[in-house]
């Protein structure tokens, strides 16, 4: 390619080529042009969010740099990539991330001091890019990081909703949704005019013969949607290496609105065709675990789908490689079921534009993809309804007929006269309406499954996919347990506890090598070092108390024991364990004399989550929360003995200031339920402990900190069957201590006790499916051991250093080590080193 262009030109682009700032005093210079420039303001009218858009636009720069470098070797290198599909990227924000990550923070925050700002403030500027629910999307974020940081060829590919993640606003202790609308003014995206999509839907399928009398399948009429391309720059952390994140955002198609309607005077009826198309991208489902069958959601993911093989297919079209040889260039790694139409497509690309032979297309599709499964929760796997299917995308739905009918062969060849084992892995649910299992049609489609967490693989394995397990062997499933980025989520989020390990073990390889992190085991009999840990911590604990004061006007001691429980709210994820609990807490301790409240050590409890605006119960609990924070919080018998506060809109910058805060968190859901859980490492990372089920990761935490230093309590994910089986067959006792709680609710000591009678029944008489009553006692018994636990500090840190140090196994380098090796087969592709770097 440069060969084809003259030497001179060559020469003169060279020599003007973008540089990026390096010194504090070219940053200085960048951002105060940027500002000047490209944002034309100046400095009489350059305030905290002007600062904000200078700075990153400066950092930007640098990173566009990089990332036009990245691309270009990857595009030289003729290897494998690797395409990771995901519905949902939650990133947070980018400026501190890119500042970090390109190692020039201390220049950027001396720069700034010199323009009369504080670097904390102009970082708190910018908007979260809240486009995920929870921890899938922040999942996806986390590997991003990794990806970059390990130097994988990866890209990822996303849409581009114009509204994240709602924002929560607690208004007279009830969730209110206002929409977050996010796009105002973001610098860390470009737009792709020019990569720009056709995506087909609706119509209908008739069959032509070719030139060779082959008969084909043409997908003819319907609509046509437009996506746009926008691209996000994924640095790695003290590496050139920055990859990219697609994004694609739907348009009304030039073709169909110009010309058909718009021309021929049929002006409002082009507008709205405008809206409609652009409906698709607009918001993301805010439902986290729970798929509800919306037609459009559907679209958003064909839409998301097509767009993003059209372009893999087309980079790699380039190359004029074989067929066969796509899955030696292309690995797609399914981020769920959410992305699984992209199997169907490329078998529909490969087949009917292509001219492949079926067979021979669906092995190139098995070899390319691969599919992580993040839930057996029944409520949460994908079903889509045939009818919907056929009327919206009736060549696919065909496409998963024959698949499903091949595979049904198979199957039949394998173990015949197994007529019910047919029925049950069958693709199509007979069910009325019909049903297509995205789960099933994922794993036939996908060379390898796989789990989040040991127990959660172990799981899928007996359950969803046991049938499939006999069919396959089984080799095809496997785990890889979830990991977190030891750069955002310890280096970002708590850059005191970061600078003292790394004084301690003389640098910071231990954020690109997270088991070295066991040295600090060294350093147990250290009183200095413990001495400024603790004060570390105390520190973190101060300024999330701030926090609270700021935005509740509750005045927390940051000296009490912070209990903190932040997440989505579900039932399954037991919020409502927590606050009774917490209410039996308030209970012993009105009825305490004065000599023993003495005793006690403070507690504040804390929570935080979003509920998804249809989701009753949820609100309910935060409801709960509320009610029960405004009655302990003003009793003056209980005083700093107990504060329960509400966090509004806990998002990924929060849980940046809450994280480092925390003495111990809870990861209570019932046993079996939560497939991994990611905060949970997030919180042991930053030195606090754990109460928590034997569930999900908390399992291999365990494993990794050893039993001592965590709580577990609760049944074990291998009695819930036959609890539940008993509570339905009349044999379940409500807990006494339980009973007592839900008697003072029912007095109305929190209010108006009807707001809170649906969460008390599906308790007390609807099954209890959840075991709250069956882990109560279990559940109190262990904090009162956190009590004890909390009064001997000495003790307490020791656990809390140790724990840190062997937390080495859950950074996401780690797990995309193991994505890479097991599943994707992709090598690094380690960039040159430039400027002794
Ligand atoms: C989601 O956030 C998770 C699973 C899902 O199926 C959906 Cl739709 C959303 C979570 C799991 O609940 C959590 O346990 C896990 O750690 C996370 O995905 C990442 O694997």
């Amino acid at each position: 390619v440069e060969a084809s262009i003259p030497e001179p030109q060559r020469e003169a682009w060279k020599k003007h080529s973008a540089q990026g700032f390096t010194t504090k005093e070219e940053f200085e210079n960048e951002t105060v042009r940027h500002v000047e420039t490209t944002l034309a303001r100046s400095l009489f009218n350059c305030d905290e969010l002007a600062a904000y858009s200078g700075a990153s636009l400066a950092f930007r720069d640098r990173l566009v740099i990089e990332w036009n470098r990245t691309q270009q070797r990857q595009t030289f290198a003729d290897q494998k990539r690797v395409y990771y599909l995901s519905l949902e990227f939650l990133m947070g924000r980018a400026l501190d991330n890119a500042m970090l990550n390109v190692g020039l923070k201390d220049v950027a925050r001396a720069g700034l001091k010199d323009l009369g700002f504080r670097i904390e403030d102009v970082i708190s500027q910018e908007h979260d890019a809240a486009l995920g629910n929870g921890g899938l999307g922040r999942l996806a974020a986390c590997f991003l990081d990794s990806m970059a940081t390990l130097n994988y060829p990866a890209w990822g590919y996303g849409l581009r909703y114009r509204y994240g993640i709602f924002k929560q606003e607690i208004v007279d202790g009830y969730q209110v949704e206002v929409p977050d609308y996010w796009l105002d003014f973001n610098p860390w995206e470009f737009p792709r005019h020019d990569i720009t999509v056709d995506i087909q839907f609706y119509g209908h399928v008739s069959r032509h013969q070719d030139e060779d009398g082959k008969n084909i399948a043409v997908w003819e009429g319907g609509e046509i949607v437009d996506a746009v391309a926008f691209d996000v720059p994924i640095p790695g952390y003290s590496t050139p290496t920055t990859n990219n994140l697609r994004l694609w955002s739907s348009k009304a198609s030039k073709g169909e609105f110009d010309f058909q309607k718009f021309n021929s005077g049929d002006y409002e009826a082009s507008v709205g065709d405008q809206q409609r198309a652009e409906t698709i991208s607009a918001v993301l489902y805010p439902n986290d675990n729970l798929e509800r069958g919306k037609e459009l959601r559907l679209k958003q993911q064909y839409f998301w789908c097509a767009a993003s093989l059209y372009d893999i297919v087309r980079r790699f079209k380039k190359s004029k490689k074989a067929w066969s040889a796509f899955p030696d260039m292309v690995a797609i790694q399914l981020n769920d079921t959410h992305p699984t139409l992209a199997i169907v497509e490329l078998q529909r690309i490969l087949v009917d534009l292509e001219g492949l032979d079926w067979t021979e297309a669906w092995d190139v599709v098995q070899k390319t993809f691969s599919y992580a499964n993040h839930t057996v929760m029944p409520e949460a796997l994908e079903k889509w309804s045939v009818p919907v299917m056929q009327n919206l995308l009736p060549r696919h739905l065909q496409i998963i007929y024959e698949v499903n009918s091949q595979f049904l062969h198979m199957v039949e060849k394998q173990f015949p006269k197994d007529r019910d084992m047919l029925r049950r892995v069958s693709i199509i649910e007979e069910s009325q309406p019909q049903m297509v299992q995205m789960a099933y049609l994922a794993t036939i489609g996908s060379h390898k499954v796989n789990g989040v967490a040991e127990l959660h693989s172990d799981l899928i394995k007996t359950t969803i996919f046991k049938d499939f397990v006999k069919i396959y062997g089984p080799d095809k499933f496997t785990n890889v347990t979830n990991g977190i980025t030891p750069r955002r989520w310890l280096h970002q989020a708590n850059p005191r506890l970061s600078e003292l390990i790394a004084s301690k073990l003389g640098g910071y390889e231990f954020l690109t090598d997270l088991t070295k992190l066991n040295e600090l085991e060294h350093f147990l009999d250290d009183k200095d070092f413990k001495k400024e840990w603790q004060e570390i911590k105390y520190a973190n604990k101060v300024r999330l108390a701030q926090h609270i004061m700021n935005t509740t006007g509750v005045r927390v001691n940051p000296k009490a024991l912070f209990d903190i429980q932040v997440k989505r709210i579900h039932e399954y994820k037991r919020q409502q364990l927590n606050i009774l609990g917490v209410i039996h807490r308030y209970l012993t301790i009105k009825a305490m004399s004065a000599e023993e409240r003495k005793k006690l050590a403070p507690r504040v409890s804390i929570f935080g989550g979003k509920a998804a605006p249809g989701y009753w119960m949820a609100k309910t609990v935060i409801h709960l929360v509320c009610s029960v924070g405004e009655v302990v919080n003003n009793d003056k018998d209980v005083g700093d003995l107990l504060k329960v506060i509400y966090i509004e809109d806990y998002n990924v910058s929060k849980a940046e200031i809450i994280t480092p805060a925390s003495d111990i968190s809870e990861h209570i859901s019932t046993a079996g339920t939560e497939a991994s859980g990611t905060s949970n490492m997030k919180f042991v990372l930053n030195g606090g402990l754990i109460i928590g089920t034997c569930d999900g990761a908390n399992i291999e935490i365990t494993r990794e900190v050893g039993e001592s230093n965590i709580f577990l309590f609760g049944n074990l994910a291998e009695d819930v069957e036959d609890l539940r089986h008993a509570h339905t067959y009349g044999n379940f006792k409500l807990d006494p201590d339980l009973a007592k709680v839900f008697d003072a609710i029912k007095g109305g000591r929190f209010g108006d006790a009807n707001r809170f009678s649906a969460l008390c029944n599906s308790i007390i008489d609807q099954g209890d499916y959840y075991l709250v009553s069956d882990d109560f006692n279990s559940y109190i018994k262990t904090h009162a051991l956190v009590d004890e636990a909390y009064k001997d500090q000495e003790a307490w840190l020791e656990k809390c250093i140790t724990s840190v140090s062997r937390m080495g196994f859950f950074s996401s380098d780690r797990c995309i080590q193991e994505y890479a090796e097991m599943i994707w087969n992709v090598e690094p592709l380690v960039p040159e080193q430039r400027n002794g770097k």
